[in-house]
């Protein structure tokens, strides 16, 4: 059986790598729509083998198609995610919008793909922040063998996380700096060429950024216990694709750093990269870039504490934090519901 799917947000960061996962994951398309707003609207995005039309969201029909995979910005999917449910779509969003309302699932296929099922409620499943999935497709397996108390992170998270701008950004910056220019910074609030920016998304009222919130409230919601403690840090560095997330996790029962590794070794999704030589641990651009497991490495006891273990997490920002994790629920869906 094949699926008809539109693709919202095509001409983007995002959008662009869930046409390419889509591909290669050999998922089952039979007529994919392209659709981006009235700007891009008749430019051309390639699509196993073949050239298709980019069409304006404003005025698609979504009654022709069963999925929606969206990605282009909350305040676009507000208005249009409800829009195409309604018509029988079901919605695949991966913006912030619907994350945290309590009758939208928000998924993880590795860690709560029991949840997808709520899609019936409004039609919409939420994909969540993508520094939020790579740390908890880690930190599951830990969590099934003897609970977590309490996350302390610091993110070291990559420009493509803010979209195609961000990348020229931070590619102009740098030629300019090399070539002894004058830079400007239109995107980010400081320089990001050669430097890092402790701040991602808006401050809240709590002196958290937004994004530091966003990786408190969805690890409560998507592990489905709102006892975790999270005390994140997320900051912004001069790399393209893969965030990096230095994890300090307090467990209820004490676990050795070689069972941890015993346990990211079987897990779903994990590659373990965790040699005690140099190199011996992945990067994101040696390793995450253009891939979609989540590496953990860095794995050792926390010295400070009595129940403490360390890790280094790394993932492709843009496949498994947002696209490729949007299809592995579109597979799931097809598979058990649609
Ligand atoms: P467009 O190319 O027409 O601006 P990124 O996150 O990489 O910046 O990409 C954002 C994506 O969301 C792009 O595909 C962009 O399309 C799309 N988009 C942004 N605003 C709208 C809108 N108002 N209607 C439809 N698509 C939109
Ligand atoms: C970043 N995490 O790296 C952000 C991007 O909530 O989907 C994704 C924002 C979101 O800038």
């Amino acid at each position: 059986k094949l699926y008809d799917i539109a693709v919202v947000g095509a001409t983007g960061a995002v959008g662009e790598t869930m046409l390419k996962v889509l591909e290669e994951r050999n998922f089952p398309v039979g007529n994919l729509y392209p659709l981006a707003s009235s700007r891009s609207a008749g430019k051309k995005v390639e699509f196993a083998g073949k050239w298709i039309e980019v069409l304006d969201l404003d005025t698609f029909d979504f009654s022709k198609v069963q999925i929606g995979l969206f990605s282009p910005g909350a305040s676009v999917s507000a208005i249009y995610a409800p829009k195409a449910a309604a018509a029988g779509c079901v919605v695949i969003d991966n913006t912030s919008q619907f994350r945290y309302d309590d009758d939208i699932p928000l998924v993880v296929p590795e860690v709560n793909p029991q949840a997808i099922a709520d899609y019936k409620n409004r039609g919409i499943i939420a994909n969540p922040n993508c520094s939020t999935i790579q740390m908890l497709v880690a930190l599951k397996p830990i969590y099934d063998a003897v609970g977590i108390k309490r996350i302390n992170v610091a993110t070291y998270q990559a420009v493509s996380g803010t979209g195609k701008e961000a990348i020229e950004e931070l590619a102009s910056q740098t030629a300019n700096l090399l070539n002894m220019k004058p830079i400007e910074t239109k995107v980010y609030p400081k320089q990001i060429a050669f430097n890092c920016i402790p701040q991602i998304d808006v401050f809240m009222e709590n002196g958290y950024t937004k994004e530091e919130m966003k990786m408190v409230w969805e690890t409560k919601k998507i592990m489905g216990d709102d006892s975790i403690l999270v005390n994140p840090t997320a900051v912004r560095v001069p790399v393209f694709f893969g965030h990096s997330e230095a994890v300090h996790v307090e467990t209820e029962r004490k676990i050795t750093a070689a069972e941890v590794k015993a346990l990211m070794e079987k897990a779903e999704g994990i590659v373990l990269i965790d040699k005690q030589v140099d190199g011996g641990y992945p990067t994101a651009v040696s390793d995450a870039a253009d891939t979609n497991p989540v590496y953990v490495g860095r794995i050792r006891e926390d010295i400070s504490t009595a129940n403490g273990i360390n890790l280094w997490v790394v993932a492709d920002n843009v496949r498994k934090g947002a696209a490729t994790n949007t299809v592995q629920i579109a597979e799931v869906l097809i598979r058990d519901y649609l």
